[in-house]
């Protein structure tokens, strides 16, 4: 047994110490003025809700995941659905539109006014007096039972008289009855107005979805009672309100993506959840969140500011330069928050804005961007322990196969299968087409089997799809005279001209032919497959590098620029976001400092030429990518450039990323993949495995190095590692797996064989 193990009584006491949750609480004291910079999400895979913590307005702008539009030729868009309006005392003589609870209520908020999100129970609440009345308002986000429910309660009996009224944005027709507000609409008619749409005003789409949510207005003390379309409460002291919401898409194209049964669920669910009450909705929530959210641990040090406003810190941050080690593990869970609140068996993947979207015409539809957008949403999931929130991702690619079989067929004459950049939730796509990026959202699909080790998941998910998309490769791949294999002209992600063999798609051929040769192996199949994979992957045509030790994004050294384009495109002062070349080094493994250094060095200087400020998710992206070239000073150096307080609500896509004061990631504008990137940054800069060793403490900063520790975090082949460190060295760790076994593990600089621990 490796002696750096420890004994059992120091486990113990280790995850005693471990064991006491952190405070993670992100807090306020107003309500939230804006939606995108200061609301605060809960959800629960299906649902999701924006809470603004109103005092005499209150605004629940919700969302349900499947409510999109599109249909299997064209992306469409995400939705909003609505809000719910609880509105007291003078507050609901007006009619809910005439309300704007960023103003209405901010000019009203009592003093000790308290908003708060805590990460640990995922319950938003507020609390505040007014009146001498002690006010208590809590919100969760139940998965199990699929309801969203809301609490206020006032200390003295009967103080709270209002009303609740439910409000659509698709034309729904809006019933109360009894206690009960109903929508019911269909999403026939509606068309994204955005940008790079195949749609003009007034076309449709073959498929049209059809909606209802239900509020139920359950009351403790006085009365409720319909008024027009809305419920009135009156001398209430505790009111709860249960939200639930549905639309009839299943996700199975063999029945046309719909079923009319789902409709009547959503009545189901909201009457066997009010049936049941908060209390038990409440235990049984915070059993189903903290089974997940509490696997791991994370301790970069304390923050003097901890207790001050999340705001408050964001502009410390900002004005002084000065570091809030606590914030940086709380925007580290809170990307974990995010993605059990946004991604869970039986629900759709996590889209741009997760499941959180206040308009019909949101940036980019809220869709599912494959050139770097949606596989950075799963990057988080299973080293930071969340591998079940995996699931969503893989079914959604294993339900779009065939409609993308048939549109590349059509389309491209080819086999297999290719995306483009855009694509929704029946597998239309729109935009350029982008062709590594099928053989990426399969990177993240082979990487979720090397996580788990799931060999039921590889042959019916992961290895079909992977074969699938090795035929496009196998037929589109051209060979040169020299008899090496480059792949066709295509889009290097968002920048510059069109060319054959772009650096983004020869590297995700071969990362694909590296891991459907090895998946072959796994399952022992296909002999013959993987011996013309193999023979294909040695043509390919290499990295190259360039003049200036750069990394070459393009296939030759671009010298002739487009006009007006001179000295931006390959060049040290071109810092264009998106660094598709250097995908080799993250996510993909083609290029490693201990196996390929001079390609390492190279993708180096092209990540220092990029620069350190950009967009948020292209941030976090720096972050994986300094943690992988084991820079773990610049690595958190670009950390300091993610905390970036944005105030305003506009959009920067060259160089404005930063936070809101919520912690949601500003690309800006609000764009989710920045705060998963970060989360699974922080993992890569602790821990690696992607090169079939535990690699503790990679890219540790100075700023961490004094001591920490970490527990939970999941590596390749089924491992869990628990560590501290003291004075930039490992201390202890630990190395669990479900089985006992052989495990190559780098820590201090020493690479050991060591068996794992039973867990
Ligand atoms: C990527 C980026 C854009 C934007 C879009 C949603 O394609 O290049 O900046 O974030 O996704």
């Amino acid at each position: 047994m490796d002696q750096r193990i420890l004994p059992l009584a120091a486990l113990l006491l280790m995850n005693s110490v471990m064991a006491a949750p952190a405070d993670l609480t992100l807090r306020y004291d107003q309500p939230a003025a804006s939606w995108m910079r200061e609301a605060l999400p809960i959800g629960n895979g299906y649902l999701g809700a924006m809470l603004i913590g109103g005092v005499d307005t209150d605004q629940i702008q919700f969302n349900e995941e499947s409510l999109w539009i599109g249909d299997e030729s064209d992306t469409g868009s995400y939705q909003a659905f609505g809000d719910v309006w609880v509105r007291f005392g003078a507050a609901a003589a007006q009619p809910a539109a005439a309300v704007k609870p960023a103003t209405a209520t901010v000019s009203a908020t009592p003093p000790g006014y308290r908003r708060e999100l805590d990460l640990n129970r995922a319950v938003h609440s507020v609390g505040f007096v007014q009146a001498g009345v002690t006010h208590r308002r809590e919100a969760f986000a139940s998965y199990p039972a699929r309801v969203m429910a809301f609490r206020y309660t006032a200390d003295k009996p009967g103080a709270l008289t209002g009303s609740v009224e439910l409000t659509d944005s698709h034309k729904a027709v809006i019933r109360a009855a009894g206690d009960t507000l109903t929508a019911t609409g269909s999403l026939a008619g509606f068309t994204y107005r955005g940008g790079s749409s195949k749609k003009k005003p007034g076309d449709s789409y073959a498929l049209a979805l059809s909606y209802a949510a239900q509020v139920r207005v359950l009351n403790e003390g006085g009365t409720v009672a319909v008024q027009g379309d809305r419920i009135v409460f009156t001398n209430v002291t505790t009111l709860t309100l249960i939200l639930s919401a549905g639309t009839d898409f299943v996700q199975d194209r063999t029945q046309g993506w719909k079923d009319v049964a789902k409709l009547d669920q959503v009545v189901a669910r909201q009457q066997a959840a009010s049936a049941r009450g908060w209390d038990a909705l409440l235990a049984e929530h915070l059993g189903d969140y903290q089974k997940l959210f509490g696997r791991v641990s994370l301790d970069l040090g304390t923050s003097p500011a901890a207790a001050l406003t999340t705001n408050a810190r964001l502009q410390a941050i900002s004005t002084t330069g000065q570091r809030d080690p606590q914030l940086e593990t709380l925007l580290f869970q809170f990307g974990r928050y995010l993605l059990i609140s946004s991604s869970r068996p039986g629900t759709l993947p996590a889209n741009l804005q997760g499941k959180w979207c206040n308009t019909n015409n949101s940036p980019w539809r809220s869709d599912y961007h494959t050139n770097v957008n949606i596989q950075m949403n799963y990057w988080p999931s299973d080293v930071t322990n969340l591998s079940e929130c995996f699931q969503p991702y893989a079914d959604w690619i294993q339900s779009i196969r065939e409609v993308r079989v048939t549109a590349t067929r059509t389309e491209l004459n080819k086999a297999g299968w290719a995306m483009r950049g855009e694509s929704g939730l029946f597998g239309g796509c729109s935009w350029e087409w982008q062709l590594g990026a099928a053989a990426w959202l399969l990177q993240n699909s082979y990487d979720h089997y090397r996580f788990t080790g799931n060999k039921d998941y590889l042959r019916t998910h992961a290895y079909p799809a992977m074969k699938e998309v090795c035929a496009f490769w196998i037929e589109s791949l051209i060979t040169e005279a020299d008899g090496s294999l480059v792949t066709p002209v295509d889009f290097s992600p968002e920048h510059g001209p069109k060319q054959a063999g772009i650096a983004f798609n020869q590297q995700w051929v071969w990362d694909l032919f590296t891991s459907t040769i090895e998946a072959s192996e796994v399952l022992g199949v296909d002999p013959e497959l993987r011996a013309q994979l193999t023979a294909m992957k040695a043509r390919l045509l290499p990295p190259k590098i360039g003049s200036w030790g750069q990394l070459l994004e393009w296939r030759d050294e671009l010298t002739n620029q487009p006009a007006g384009k001179e000295g931006t495109l390959d060049t040290p002062s071109d810092k264009h976001r998106h660094m598709s070349h250097l995908i080799g080094l993250f996510p993909g493994r083609q290029i490693s400092l201990q196996q390929t250094p001079q390609l390492a060095e190279a993708a180096r200087v092209s990540l220092d030429a990029r620069g350190d400020v950009s967009t948020g998710w292209s941030t976090a992206k720096k972050i994986n990518l300094w943690a992988r070239l084991q820079d773990g000073d610049h690595a958190h150096k670009i950390i300091s450039k993610l905390f970036n307080f944005v105030t305003d609500t506009g959009f920067n896509y060259v160089d404005g990323g930063g936070l809101y004061a919520n912690l949601l990631d500003a690309a800006p504008p609000f764009q989710i993949d920045g705060n998963f990137g970060y989360t699974a940054g922080v993992c890569e800069m602790l821990l690696q495995s992607h090169l079939d060793e535990i690699h503790l403490l990679p890219a540790l900063p100075k700023v961490w190095a004094a001591s920490g520790s970490v527990s939970g975090l999941k590596a390749r082949g089924g491992f869990t590692v628990d560590m501290q460190w003291a004075d930039g060295k490992v201390t202890t760790y630990r190395i669990t797996s479900a089985v006992p076994q052989a495990v190559l593990v780098r820590v201090n600089g020493e690479l050991k064989k060591v068996r794992s621990e039973q867990r």
